[in-house]
């Protein structure tokens, strides 16, 4: 039976009100928040390397400009995630320790490689648009930094959509080279971005008790589904063909029925397997151990500080 603290605290997320860091909360609440929030964060950071990986090569000044100002974007994304994650009292330092150590992770999708241009168009237009397709609703997630992070978040994440799929125009209306580059793009992205959305239903041991925190307002399948009926007539636009064979539109459900994601790929990614995880795990280890010297320098200057003014 749940206690009166709790129930009461129930009874406010039933209402639609926002739960405020100061304010009481049980600690499963904090534990689930503290862990979809980081993650998010570190998502994002890592996110950065497979984009980082194109912007000396990006095919004109405009498009490099444009990049850079993406994975910046995302940079802010991070910094703004952890910062709410902090509310809720976790440290940055300990953050960062359970990502390095591997404790802790991050989307699936930043696990695979980035080839070719076209990568940087379907990143944009498919895991951008599946980002958005989940962040949406987190703007109406109970906990308030949060839902307000969220709302500056899916503003940016929407030029990012918007310029991947510019990439892809161009590409689709230019030489047969170009179709073939981005026809390829899509086959390689397509099934990694459908599993962004997590687990299948039956296999996601978060939802239920995040849906009635209000903390996910959507189940994984129920997200996924409304990915694929936006962006399937999107590909059908571009003249791209989906690499589904059970891809069909279901005239009954006004939805289109799809086939299933390969979910021993997805476990084998999410548990450290995946085609790029050592390479980006190894990146932000090396980054952190890079920059030692300016951490270092900073607390000595804070101590030396500290002791002149007091
Ligand atoms: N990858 O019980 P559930 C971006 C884990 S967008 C890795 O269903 P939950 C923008 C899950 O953590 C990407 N792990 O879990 C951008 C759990 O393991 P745990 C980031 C996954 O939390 C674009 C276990 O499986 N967005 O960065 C994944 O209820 C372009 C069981 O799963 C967010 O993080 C996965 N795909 O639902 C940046 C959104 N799916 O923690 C750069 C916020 C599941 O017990 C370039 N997060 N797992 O060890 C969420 O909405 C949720 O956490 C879900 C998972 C929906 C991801």
């Amino acid at each position: 039976e749940m206690d009166p603290q709790e129930r009461a605290f129930q009874g406010r997320i039933d209402r639609g009100e926002k739960i405020e860091p100061k304010e009481w909360m049980p600690e499963g609440y904090r534990k689930t928040l503290i862990r979809q929030i980081s993650q998010h964060a570190h998502s994002e950071i890592v996110g950065q390397l497979p984009e980082g990986n194109w912007i000396t090569r990006a095919p004109t000044l405009e498009r490099k400009a444009i990049l850079l100002a993406k994975v910046q974007d995302e940079a802010g994304h991070g910094l703004y995630l952890y910062c709410a994650a902090e509310t809720l009292g976790i440290s940055r330092d300990e953050m960062f320790e359970q990502l390095h150590s591997g404790r802790a992770k991050y989307s699936s999708i930043f696990n695979y490689p980035t080839l070719s241009w076209a990568d940087i168009g379907a990143i944009g237009w498919l895991v951008d648009g599946a980002a958005i397709m989940n962040q949406v609703p987190l703007q109406r997630c109970s906990f308030g930094p949060y839902s307000r992070a969220m709302i500056r978040i899916c503003k940016e994440e929407s030029f990012h959509q918007r310029q991947g799929f510019d990439i892809m125009m161009k590409l689709c209306k230019g030489t047969e080279a170009q179709q073939k580059m981005a026809q390829d793009a899509l086959e390689r992205w397509w099934w990694p971005s459908l599993m962004m959305f997590g687990p299948a239903d039956g296999d996601s041991v978060h939802s239920a008790q995040s849906m009635a925190w209000k903390i996910k307002q959507d189940t994984n399948d129920e997200l996924r589904q409304k990915f694929v009926d936006q962006t399937v007539p999107q590909a059908d636009f571009l003249d791209l063909k989906v690499p589904d064979p059970d891809l069909k539109w279901n005239q009954e459900r006004g939805s289109y029925d799809f086939g299933e994601p390969d979910w021993d790929e997805f476990f084998q990614v999410i548990s450290g397997n995946g085609p790029c995880n050592e390479e980006r795990l190894g990146a932000r280890v090396k980054a952190w151990d890079d920059g030692a010297w300016v951490r270092e320098g900073l607390m000595a200057h804070a101590r030396k500080h500290a002791r002149r003014t007091t």
